[in-house]
């Protein structure tokens, strides 16, 4: 395999799509070794077939705002592959949204569904839409317009799409309404969805208990306690919040959550009522952390700013791609930190990437930090095509177990000679072999 030449194959073939080359680069420089060990791989031209997307839907979405003015957005849904199972992964809502976000975290998602052990493959969508400052009745009217072209594409044998940023249970359970209606069935197709018809137990905190699950594992492996640990977490929606909860549970301390506006240092540490008040900041619609400062006076908000300039143990990512770049590793490692485990999708840039396995920091990529969210997705389609519902405890053991086994995926393919587990490598390694082998075995589609 010649990574220079297929990703300026790539790079030609689609321009300025940035973020999905950077996500790219970052698992052939992974694999190269392995793929090389597998002549099979190269005539079977497994990484040029990976690297295109199965198929992409793109569309308008026309609706009425509040207002009575008619409002223009695109959607999209990226089915990346189904090697292993029916298409699998989130919606965005946000003004970021665009193909090379979508195609970036569709390819990603193939290799995290990889790693959770369940038959998932990668897709993802979303819209150029931001919920930020909507009325509820917006928000539906734009769910029920998505929804009205992507339904025929979407079922839950062949793709089933859950939440992500701006996406909520209340953007769920507006897009399955209308589905159910469009489709006449009812038979799941998406996850995250209320209790009340059909959701997981357990779904809304899953990503940020995986991520803590999986970061104990890598404080275990080099026999470092997670009590008393202080935490940073960026962000402040549902994954931060899953994260915030958990790592206060285990006994860490978390002094920092963010918002598009700035970051809030709390020296008190981030638990009880202050984490509920979390639900409360993201139910507002405003999208912004400042007034957690006007309620708890021991807390400081920093406006504009990151929270990787405080002096913390652990640093979580949990908001969005490239939120923590080389400037921001810089400081965390001359501050000390031990463990940096990215909670959202490529929260970190490639540099920032780089200088953390060059200073041998622990660190974890977020297809394996951050796979127990759609874990316990596959774990919600499960119980759905049973027509039961586990219990908390059910469902919290098996993602437990889940984040344990990707953690052992982890080790098997990225420990070197050296003692330092290359957690990137593993992971792209781990999920490559999954994938490449399914492919293999299903012949030239
Ligand atoms: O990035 C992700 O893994 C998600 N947004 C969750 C996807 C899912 O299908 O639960």
């Amino acid at each position: 395999m010649k990574i220079d030449n297929i990703l300026s194959a790539l790079e030609a073939k689609h321009p300025g799509e940035n973020e999905f080359l950077q996500a790219v680069k970052e698992v052939l420089v992974s694999i190269e070794d392995v793929y090389n060990q597998h002549p099979e791989f190269e005539k079977n031209r497994i990484i040029e077939r990976l690297v295109e997307p199965d198929r992409i839907f793109t569309f308008r979405v026309a609706w009425v705002d509040d207002q009575g003015d008619i409002q223009v957005n695109l959607g999209y849904r990226v089915q990346f592959n189904n090697a292993i199972g029916p298409y699998k992964g989130g919606l965005r809502f946000h003004a970021s949204v665009n193909l090379s976000s979508l195609k970036f975290l569709g390819f990603e998602q193939t290799f995290k569904n990889a790693l959770t052990t369940l038959p998932m493959g990668g897709g993802k969508g979303g819209s150029d839409f931001s919920p930020r400052g909507k009325s509820n009745a917006e928000i539906m009217r734009f769910c029920q317009a998505f929804m009205l072209e992507l339904w025929r594409n979407i079922g839950p044998d062949t793709d089933v799409p859950a939440g992500d940023i701006g996406v909520g249970t209340r953007e769920i359970g507006y897009l399955y309404g209308m589905y159910k209606k469009l489709a006449r069935e009812n038979t799941g197709t998406f996850t995250g969805k209320g209790l009340e018809y059909g959701g997981s137990l357990v779904r809304p905190e899953a990503t940020g208990f995986g991520a803590l699950y999986f970061v104990q594992e890598m404080l275990n492996a080099k026999n470092i306690d997670l009590k008393g640990k202080t935490v940073a977490v960026s962000g402040f929606g549902n994954v931060a919040w899953g994260a915030v909860t958990k790592a206060t549970e285990l006994g860490a301390k978390v002094v920092t959550i963010s918002g598009p506006d700035g970051y809030i240092y709390d020296p008190e540490g981030i638990s009880g009522d202050k984490i509920e008040y979390m639900l409360e900041l993201r139910n507002s619609g405003d999208d912004i952390v400042a007034p957690y400062a006007q309620k708890y006076p021991n807390s400081v908000f920093h406006a504009s700013k990151k929270p990787w300039l405080e002096k913390v143990d652990i640093a979580l990512p949990c908001a969005i791609q490239n939120e923590l770049n080389l400037n921001d590793a810089e400081t965390l490692i001359n501050n000390g930190v031990t463990c940096v485990a990215e909670v959202s999708n490529m929260g970190c840039t490639a540099e920032a990437v780089d200088l953390f396995i060059e200073k041998k920091i622990l660190f974890a990529p977020g297809k394996a930090v951050n796979a127990g969210g759609v874990a316990t997705s596959g774990l919600e389609m499960s119980q759905n095509a049973m027509h039961i519902q586990w219990s908390a405890e059910e469902v919290d053991k098996k993602l437990h177990e889940i984040m344990k086994n990707i953690h052992e995926q982890c080790l098997k393919f990225g420990k070197g000679n050296e003692q330092y587990i290359n957690y990137v490598k593993g992971a792209n390694v781990a999920g490559f072999m999954k994938v490449a082998r399914a492919m293999m075995a299903q012949g030239v589609i």
